[in-house]
């Protein structure tokens, strides 16, 4: 699902951290507050953009309602340590905005997105997991959890810079695989960086992921592992993955519980990741690395890398095969 970015005017931006309009505009012609501006020439400002500023100058956000966030804050900073004991709580319970405002409060403290995955979402989890386990959550209460917790990660989508395109990134989980909360992370993760992050969903077989990256040229993809229903099957699939990957000359990032050393031994990629500050150093690395790549470029490329296929000798193919 795609969510559009929400833009608010200077007026609200400035309120929202309590400088002066006037200000807030010179800051945004000087090129310190990335904006937009509207077919009428009117600027604007993504909420994660004023909250990026007003945390790198030491500004706050003194007025949060000015972007309709419906959040409290209170003292959020020193908050992490027993975060995900009030998340769990809050899922359990079903309290959709109890939930929203401790990972908001925590996001506006400036607490990364991977911070707020690793050290407070799947930690909360895990608490629902094992008080399912010892008999004291319901299965209902688990997924209602996960409904409330995708749709807190839409509602961050909006409030994150939008995205240049040019860094595209894509990803998703496997075929059997039901789990949709780490990939929709990763995808927010990668956002964050400003990679055109696209997550194309759960259980999708590996042939299917490899035509997206064929048809769209990522730079990066990332395969969440969460369940794998036939290991050997995997494995022979997986390969399809890392060749389309290797073709477009894109990063393939693995990650989740479910691949252990065993399975990771047979595998070929690029990185695995334990964590989502795994995959954000990852990304932050590769994009100093790798430079943007022009959109309309694919499909040129896309479109002399056939002709070679086209033109090479079948005799040469087989040795390079070899
Ligand atoms: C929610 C949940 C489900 C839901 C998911 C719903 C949804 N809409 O997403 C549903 C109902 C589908 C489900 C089903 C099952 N589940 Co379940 N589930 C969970 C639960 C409670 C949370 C998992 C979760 O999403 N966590 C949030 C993510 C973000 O955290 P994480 O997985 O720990 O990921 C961390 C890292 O691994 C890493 N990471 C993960 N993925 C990726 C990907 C990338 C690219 C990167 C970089 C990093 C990365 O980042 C995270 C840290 O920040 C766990 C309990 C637990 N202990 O975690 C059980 C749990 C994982 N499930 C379990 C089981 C057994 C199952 C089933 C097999 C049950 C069954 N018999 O049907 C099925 C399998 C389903 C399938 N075919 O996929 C067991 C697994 C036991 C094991 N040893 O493997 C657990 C541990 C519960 C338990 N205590 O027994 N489950």
């Amino acid at each position: 699902m795609t969510t559009t970015t929400t833009l608010v005017s200077p007026k609200q931006a400035a309120r929202a951290i309590g400088v002066s309009e006037s200000s807030l505009k010179r800051w945004c012609d000087g090129g310190l507050l990335q904006m937009t501006r509207t077919a009428g020439g009117h600027r604007k400002i993504a909420i994660g953009e004023v909250i990026r500023f007003a945390n790198q100058n030491g500004a706050s956000l003194v007025a949060p309602e000015e972007f309709s966030l419906s959040i409290t804050r209170e003292n959020p900073a020193s908050r992490i340590a027993d975060s995900h004991l009030r998340l769990a709580e809050a899922l359990l319970t079903g309290s959709e905005s109890a939930a929203r405002q401790i990972l908001l409060d925590l996001f506006l403290a400036n607490h990364s997105l991977s911070t707020l995955c690793d050290d407070v979402i799947a930690p909360a989890f895990r608490e629902i997991g094992d008080r399912w386990s010892c008999g004291s959550a319901n299965v209902y209460q688990e997924r209602r959890g996960c409904e409330i917790i995708l749709w807190i990660l839409h509602e961050l989508r909006r409030v994150i810079p939008p995205v240049e395109p040019g860094r595209l990134a894509l990803g998703g989980a496997i075929s059997g695989d039901l789990y949709e909360i780490p990939s929709a992370v990763a995808e927010l993760v990668l956002r964050s960086l400003g990679y055109d992050a696209q997550n194309l969903g759960t259980s999708i077989p590996l042939s299917e992921l490899a035509r997206a990256i064929h048809d769209l040229q990522p730079q990066l993809f990332w395969l969440s592992v969460s369940h794998v229903c036939d290991e050997t099957r995997f494995v022979e699939d997986f390969s399809e993955l890392s060749s389309a990957c290797s073709a477009v000359g894109a990063s393939l990032v693995v990650g989740g519980r479910a691949l252990n050393e065993d399975l990771r031994r047979r595998l070929t990629y690029s990185a695995y990741c334990d964590t989502m500050k795994h995959l954000e150093n990852f990304a932050e690395d590769l994009s100093r690395r790798s430079p943007k790549r022009n959109p309309n470029a694919r499909g040129r490329r896309a479109r002399r890398r056939n002709l070679r296929h086209a033109i090479q000798p079948n005799a040469l193919r087989r040795n390079r095969a070899n």
